[in-house]
């Protein structure tokens, strides 16, 4: 079996020239590829705005698929900083006590599962299960919700026939009508009536507004978080060393799990619109054209990063921008961290090894460009 290495696609380009161009659906893309143009692109939100038409930062672009504005992710400053309030803590639960125990109670369940099996296909038969059941956490809703959004698959918007599936799409607008609707008749403690009961600068959302929330937690989420935990199981079946030594040294867990997740990078890039003529890198960027910051570009940039192609398992300064930079910094954040430390700590008390069987890789095509994000699917053995 290949060793599993996600080599950088896009360095020369980044060296050279900084940007790197693709085409979306006839609506191109300039990739910002440097460390310190993404992150200085991504501060100025008043000339790249993710405020555009919804859809339209996504790349591949989802405007011909949706018309509902993701909130806080399409709202530019001041607005942004109102939404983000509102939500800010509720994003903040992982942390807490009873919500790490759940987690490690799932996550206890799903290896000790795997261990009795002779092959394991960990993209959906373990990550997707994994993503799924600890998504119910962050909404506080029934574990067994867990099911109806195992049965959607790896993405919300995509399908395995169809890039962008409007049908698919509009699965989920239908199940958070229904939802909300249900919240609205009998409150609870979940994240709907949460929403529901939450104003902003004095007045309540709108419907509109909470299902741009909601559809924004099940879709960023979620091949994002498949991609970390499946990357990550497969790093420690190649390098056992990494696992022992986390498990001999604790405290280098939490540099460990920022490492992973700047080597891998699950997000590739997010777009945003320009509102005026600008330039990046020397080149001409014109209004209402689009650019993309690269974020997985950016966390091999040597300058930034020392052995940048490697994984440094207890990397101590590490200014990755694998869950964005500045404003839009993600907010699934906590939860995602908290789903690798409990998966990693977890491996160590119960996995002796782990084999990989077979794998084919995801390869995602940005113009000149092929990068490995992942696998479509991928066969494991836990011992
Ligand atoms: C934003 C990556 C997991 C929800 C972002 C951004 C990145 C990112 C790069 C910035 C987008 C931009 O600037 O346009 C990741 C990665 C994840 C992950 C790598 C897993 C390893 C999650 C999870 C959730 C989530 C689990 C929620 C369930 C969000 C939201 C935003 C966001 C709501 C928008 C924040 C805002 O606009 O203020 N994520 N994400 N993400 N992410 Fe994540
Ligand atoms: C959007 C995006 C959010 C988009 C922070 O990223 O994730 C993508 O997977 C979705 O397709 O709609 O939610």
């Amino acid at each position: 079996m290949a060793k599993c290495t996600f080599s950088d696609p896009f360095e020369k380009a980044r060296k050279e020239v900084g940007i790197g161009e693709m085409d979306d659906q006839n609506d191109p893309v300039k990739m910002v590829l440097g460390h310190k143009d993404v992150r200085r692109c991504a501060h100025n939100h008043k000339t790249f705005q993710s405020g555009a038409e919804p859809g339209r930062i996504v790349v591949p672009s989802e405007v011909n698929i949706r018309d509902i504005r993701q909130i806080p992710f399409e709202v530019d400053p001041p607005q942004h900083g109102s939404y983000r309030a509102v939500v800010e803590d509720w994003f903040k639960r992982p942390l807490e006590e009873e919500y790490t125990a759940q987690l490690e109670k799932q996550i206890g369940v799903l290896i000790d599962e795997a261990l009795t099996k002779d092959s394991v296909e960990v993209i959906n038969e373990f990550s997707l299960v994994l993503q799924s059941r600890a998504l119910t956490l962050l909404f506080n809703v029934p574990f067994s919700e867990s099911e109806t959004w195992i049965s959607w698959g790896t993405h919300v918007f995509r399908s395995e026939e169809t890039a962008l599936d409007a049908g698919k799409a509009q699965v989920l607008y239908d199940y958070i009508d229904k939802k909300l609707e249900e919240s609205k008749q009998n409150p609870g403690d979940d994240f709907y009536s949460k929403l529901l009961a939450a104003e902003v600068d004095g007045k309540k959302l709108t419907d509109e507004e909470i299902k741009g929330v909601v559809v924004l937690t099940f879709s960023g989420g979620r091949d994002t978080v498949i991609n970390a935990v499946t990357n990550s199981l497969a790093y420690f079946a190649e390098n056992p060393a990494s696992l022992e030594r986390i498990k001999n040294e604790p405290e280098i867990l939490n540099f460990a799990i920022e490492e992973l997740v700047r080597y891998f990078s699950p997000l590739t890039h997010m777009g945003r619109v320009a509102t005026e003529d600008t330039q990046v890198c020397e080149h001409a960027i014109q209004a209402d054209t689009r650019i993309s910051l690269n974020w997985a570009s950016a966390n091999r940039d040597a300058t930034v990063f020392e052995k940048a192609n490697e994984v440094v398992i207890d990397r101590k300064i590490n200014p990755h921008v694998a869950f964005g930079f500045g404003t839009h910094n993600c907010l699934g954040a906590t939860h995602a961290r908290q789903i690798l430390k409990v998966l990693i700590k977890t491996l160590i008390k119960k996995v002796d090894s782990i084999e990989i069987l077979e794998a084919d890789e995801n390869i995602e095509t940005l113009g000149e460009f092929k990068r490995k994000v992942g696998f479509n699917s991928i066969q494991m053995k836990f011992n």
